[in-house]
C-alpha cells in the first residue's frame, strides 16, 4: 500500500496517470500470483481513493480521479506485462532459455561455461551475450519471480553468476583502443539495482572508454564530486522504478549547478513507459538499452 502511494506521487509528479496504472496492473499480478483474489487489488485501489477523497483539499483530490479510474482499467485488462521475452527459436533465444534453466538448477559452472563457450566459440560476441542472453535472462528471472515461480534466493543466485560471468567477458574481451573519454555510470541514490549499470558500463569499457561504474544507490553529493574529481566527459544515470525518478531529476539539477555543461544520460526500467519522461527531469538523453547507451554517449562527448 505505501509502494501504491509512492508510486501514485510519482506518476502525479510527472503527469502521467499511464505510469500509475501501469503500476497498478503490476501490483495485481504478483498479488494473483500469490492466491490473492483476483478482486482484492481492485478493491485496494477502491479503499486507498475513497481515503484520499476524505481526507486530500479537494483542489488536490481533483487531480486523482483519472488516475484511479485508469488504474482500475488496467487492472480490469490484466495486462500481457508478463509475456516471457525468450520464446523466439533463434540462437540467442535458445542460449538465454537455457542460462535462466541452468540458473533455477542452481548450476552455476553450467551456466558460466554456457554463455564463455558461445563467445570462445565465436557464436557471440562480448557485447552481444550482455545484450542477447544476460540481459535478457535477468528479466525473465525477474517475471517468474512476478509469477510466484521463482523466489528472491533465486534471483539472488541469478544475480550472483551473472556478475561472474560478466566479469569473466571483459578479462576476455580484445582491449579497445583508448579514446580519451571519461564516463561515470552508477544507479541513483535508492535504486538497489546494479546489473544493469554493470552492462552500461561494460559496453562503454569496449568502446574504449575509462569507465567508471559506482554500482547501486550512490548518494547525490558523491556522484557529484566524483563527476568533478574524474573531470567526466558524461554521467550516464540508471533508475529502476519509478519512484526512482525524482532522485535521478535531483541528481541532475545537483550535477549541472555544480558542473554547468556536465553532460547526463539516463537509462534504466523506471524510464519504460514515457517517452518524454528524460525529458522533463532534465536529462540529456535517454537510452533503452547498454548499446544505444554508447551511441549516445559518444555524440554528447562529441565522438563520431
Ligand atoms: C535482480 C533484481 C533485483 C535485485 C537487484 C540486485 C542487484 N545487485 O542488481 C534486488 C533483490 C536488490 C531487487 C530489489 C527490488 N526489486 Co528488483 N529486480 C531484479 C531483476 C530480476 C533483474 C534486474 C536486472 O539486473 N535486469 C537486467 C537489466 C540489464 O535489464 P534492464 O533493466 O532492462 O536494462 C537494460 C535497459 O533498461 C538499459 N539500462 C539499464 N540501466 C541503465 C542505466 C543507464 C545509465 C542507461 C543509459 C541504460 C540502462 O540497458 C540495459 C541493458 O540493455 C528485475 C527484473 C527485470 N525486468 O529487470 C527485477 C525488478 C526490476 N525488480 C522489481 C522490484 C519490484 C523490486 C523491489 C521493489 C522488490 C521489493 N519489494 O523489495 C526491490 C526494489 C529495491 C530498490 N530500492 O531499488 C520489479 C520492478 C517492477 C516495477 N517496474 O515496479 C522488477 C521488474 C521485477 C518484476 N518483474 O516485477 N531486484
Amino acid at each position: 500500500l505505501q509502494n501504491q502511494i509512492l508510486e501514485l506521487a510519482a506518476a502525479v509528479e510527472d503527469g502521467a496517470p499511464e505510469l500509475f496504472a501501469a503500476h497498478a496492473a503490476w501490483s495485481a499480478e504478483a498479488f494473483t500470483a500469490r492466491a490473492f483474489s483476483p478482486d482484492a487489488p481492485v478493491t485496494a485501489l477502491k479503499c486507498l481513493s475513497a481515503v484520499l477523497e476524505d481526507n486530500l483539499p479537494p483542489p488536490a483530490w481533483a487531480l486523482l480521479p483519472t488516475y484511479f479510474q485508469r488504474a482500475q482499467d488496467e487492472c480490469a485488462r490484466r495486462s500481457t506485462a508478463a509475456t516471457s521475452e525468450l520464446t523466439g527459436q533463434d540462437a540467442d533465444s535458445r542460449l538465454a532459455r537455457e542460462y535462466v534453466s541452468l540458473l533455477a538448477a542452481g548450476d552455476e559452472p553450467g551456466a558460466i561455461t554456457l554463455v564463455l563457450s558461445a563467445v570462445d566459440e565465436k557464436r557471440l560476441s562480448a557485447s552481444g551475450a550482455i545484450d542477447a542472453v544476460l540481459a535478457p535472462a535477468l528479466r525473465e528471472i525477474g517475471r517468474l519471480w512476478h509469477r510466484g515461480e521463482l523466489g528472491i534466493a533465486e534471483e539472488h543466485f541469478a544475480t550472483v553468476v551473472t556478475r561472474k560471468v560478466l566479469a569473466r567477458l571483459l578479462l576476455h574481451a580484445p582491449t579497445a583502443v583508448a579514446n580519451g573519454r571519461t564516463v561515470i555510470v552508477s544507479s541513483v541514490e535508492g535504486d538497489a539495482h546494479d546489473i544493469g549499470v554493470n552492462f552500461v558500463s561494460a559496453f562503454f569499457e569496449l568502446d574504449g572508454w575509462r569507465s567508471i561504474c559506482l554500482g547501486a544507490d550512490t548518494p547525490v553529493e558523491e556522484l557529484v564530486r566524483l563527476s568533478l574529481l574524474f573531470d567526466a566527459d558524461l554521467v550516464a544515470l540508471g533508475a529502476t522504478l519509478g519512484t526512482q525518478r525524482q532522485a535521478i531529476a535531483r541528481t541532475i539539477a545537483a550535477l549541472k549547478t555544480a558542473r554547468p555543461g556536465q553532460r547526463v544520460l539516463v537509462g534504466g526500467a523506471a524510464f519504460t513507459g514515457g517517452d518524454d519522461l528524460w525529458r522533463r527531469i532534465g536529462a540529456d538523453a535517454h537510452a533503452s538499452s547498454a548499446r544505444d547507451a554508447v551511441k549516445l554517449g559518444r555524440a554528447l562527448a562529441g565522438l563520431r
